[in-house]
């Protein structure tokens, strides 16, 4: 390969820690942190690692994460061992805490909840520090976890704590989540402040589809007294959408937010399920239309801080964020959209090869949303970005 050159003007960083990619969930489970690995054999092979500040992160302290978790939750984390899932006298504790198929116990659970804690809090401080202007932590975005609960495949919620570190120095943060997955830990977190406003897409179906909120209307307790309401928007979407309309929709969102809101700094989940073909998602989008999501947040120029999420079907995650790597590092259009013949476990790129392979045409999803649907969406959206302050 040819090494990517660093991006002119600005500075990215690359938070990341190879012990997280081992970890197992389980037989059958889809969430795979050996797509984490398949990322880092792309962004290497086509010689980006070269483009960015490369840091080896280490685990998030127990006090780190104790700023937004519990401790008891936490001492449950720390000492729970695989064969107390059989265990009676842990079944209540397994229970309040939501341990289960979802949340398993696996082998190293707090060794793999820390390290990925840690990369988004180094991230986030490497942005408050003026060490980068983007950093990208692809192990984090685990936007389910709350405070005293594992949910969702989410066990500590790294994007809580980054945004906690970026408090300290910004006024206001911007959380845009495009997960297919409402982003619910996160907007439940920062519900009762006005200092974060949180944005996310997802498919909305109520009874259907985890985790059963964001509606459009779900926009944070409005109590007169909270100055956190308003700061929730929520763009419920159904199945089938399309590069387009999503691309179309994302921009004319997050460009109103982000004028009226004026943040000091993003946080960007890139969540991986929203492309076509996911083995859980039901969207219809390319990996070049979900990039186009982190080009546009890109343009505003604000420090940002860029993590994975969800992503079930491991060859088409790491396409995308490989492909979102070279977008950061501004070299989206000099590498080859043909994976090149060196990288490792190229046979997950078979037939095709390709980058970009047809997402969107190999399992075809009736489109549900329609253009009126969306419009009534963005103007909805628009009216009430009126009670938001920047
Ligand atoms: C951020 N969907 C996380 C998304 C979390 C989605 C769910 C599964 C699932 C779990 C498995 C499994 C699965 C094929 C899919 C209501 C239930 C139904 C557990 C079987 N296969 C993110 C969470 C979601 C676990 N959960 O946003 C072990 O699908 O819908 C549910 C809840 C109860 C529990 N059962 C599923 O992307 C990272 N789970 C196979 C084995
Ligand atoms: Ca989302
Ligand atoms: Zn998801």
């Amino acid at each position: 390969y040819t090494p990517i050159p660093r991006p002119k003007g600005y500075r990215v960083s690359w938070h990341a820690n190879p012990a997280v990619e081992p970890h197992h969930f389980g037989q059958s489970h889809p969430m795979k942190p050996f797509r984490l690995t398949l990322t880092k054999q792309l962004v290497m092979a086509y010689g980006m690692h070269h483009a960015m500040d490369l840091y080896m992160t280490r685990a998030a302290t127990y006090e780190e994460m104790a700023d937004f978790h519990n401790t008891d939750y936490l001492d449950f984390l720390k000492t729970i061992i695989p064969s107390d899932m059989q265990s009676s006298d842990q079944s209540d504790s397994l229970a309040r805490f939501n341990f289960g198929d979802d949340c398993p116990v696996f082998d190293g659970l707090y060794n793999y909840a820390s390290l990925y804690a840690g990369g988004t809090i180094d991230a986030a401080r490497k942005l408050c520090n003026n060490q980068s202007d983007i950093a990208i932590n692809w192990s984090g975005g685990l936007h389910h976890a709350k405070k005293a609960e594992a949910s969702g495949f989410c066990y500590v919620n790294d994007i809580v704590l980054g945004i906690l570190q970026l408090l300290r120095h910004h006024p206001r943060v911007m959380y845009i989540d495009i997960d297919v997955h409402h982003g619910d830990g996160v907007e439940q977190a920062f519900w009762s402040t006005d200092r974060v406003l949180t944005v996310s897409f997802h498919k909305y179906d109520k009874d259907n589809f985890f985790p059963g909120t964001g509606a459009l209307d779900s926009n944070g307790p409005a109590h007169p007294l909270n100055p956190g309401a308003h700061h929730a928007l929520n763009v419920p979407l159904n199945d089938g959408i399309e590069d387009d309309d999503y691309i179309a929709l994302f921009k004319e969102i997050i460009g109103s937010c982000v004028s009226t809101y004026q943040p000091g700094a993003i946080v960007l989940q890139c969540g991986a399920d929203s492309l076509g073909c996911d083995r859980l998602g039901c969207f219809s989008l390319n990996v070049q239309a979900h990039g186009a999501c982190v080009a546009y947040t890109k343009t505003f120029g604000i420090p940002l801080l860029v993590v994975g999420g969800g992503g079930y079907t491991p060859r088409n995650v790491s396409r995308a964020w490989a492909h979102e790597t070279s977008i950061l590092v501004d070299a989206a259009n000099i590498i080859d959209p043909n994976i090149p013949d060196a990288v490792t476990f190229r046979n997950h790129f078979g037939p095709d090869y390709s980058l970009f392979p047809p997402l969107s045409d190999m399992r075809r999803i009736e489109n549900k949303n329609s253009r009126a649907y969306l419009a009534s969406l963005v103007r909805t959206i628009k009216e009430k970005l009126r009670y938001i302050q920047g």
